[in-house]
């Protein structure tokens, strides 16, 4: 049985996820996938279900009755992952702005000295390829906010790119976790510094979605915005 697994959250995501859990699978990454779906209206978990039978014991889906948003997809996957006794747990998105390949590496990270393993933008420069300017000014700015703000010195900390060891994943109280978007990406790289896990930012290059919607909003924005001030509040 594989020790690694990789969570991938979608909502209406049709156009991708096929092609996603083929290319992890034709490559032979050592690594399970877990779906988590939230009922999407493009019907992205009957995708999934039909590639079961042919991927059985390596590919799974849970799926949720509605839209919650990317945390709490998470929340439900880490839980099932910490369930199925995985070693090495991933999150990644769906739209092939992460790129599956640098996951073996990553693993290595992990498995050689690492609790947590960052997929970063901003090791050197902006490593983006066809992100809008505004999405761009966006990212960088929430970068340089987050770390202002919370000293975290952590260069891309809203990477949505992360494998965790299992022990860390254990240790967080994921449940008092209530932010839905960047915030959660935040909250989660937060935490993780505060118990002082080992982490390392691995450079990736992140390319944007070509097929599908996106699903960034003003509102996934404006949680961000208040929650990196009151994550100096927390206590753990
Ligand atoms: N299960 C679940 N997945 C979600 C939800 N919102 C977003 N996702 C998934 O989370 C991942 C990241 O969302 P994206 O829409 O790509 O967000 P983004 O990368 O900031 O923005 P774009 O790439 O511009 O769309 C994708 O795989 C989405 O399908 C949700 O409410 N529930
Ligand atoms: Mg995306």
């Amino acid at each position: 049985m594989s020790q690694a697994l990789v969570i991938i959250p979608t909502y209406n995501e049709s156009e991708n996820i096929s092609s996603l859990i083929l290319k992890i699978f034709k490559e032979n990454l050592e690594i399970h996938i877990l779906v988590v779906d939230d009922n999407s209206p493009d019907k992205t978990y009957d995708i999934v279900n039909k590639l079961i039978p042919s991927f059985r014991d390596k590919l799974f889906l849970e799926l949720r009755s509605y839209k919650g948003g990317l945390g709490e997809a998470y929340k439900h996957g880490f839980k099932w992952a910490l369930n199925n006794n995985y070693e090495y747990i991933f999150q990644m998105d769906a739209d092939f702005s992460h790129n599956p390949m640098e996951l073996p590496i990553m693993i290595d990270y992990l498995k050689n000295s690492f609790d947590v393993v960052i997929g970063s933008r901003y090791i050197e420069g902006i490593n983006v390829v066809n992100w809008p300017l505004n999405r761009i000014l966006l990212s960088v700015f929430a970068a340089y906010y987050v770390r202002l703000i919370t000293r975290m010195p952590i260069k891309d900390p809203t990477a949505g790119f992360v494998g965790y060891r299992k022990k860390v994943l254990k240790s967080i109280k994921t449940d008092r976790i209530k932010s839905i978007g960047y915030a959660f990406q935040i909250e989660m790289k937060y935490i993780f510094w505060k118990k002082k896990f080992k982490f390392k930012e691995h450079p990736i290059v992140f390319t944007n979605r070509e097929k599908g919607i996106s699903k960034m909003g003003s509102r996934i924005i404006f949680e961000a915005f208040l929650a990196v001030p009151l994550l100096r509040f927390r206590r753990f």
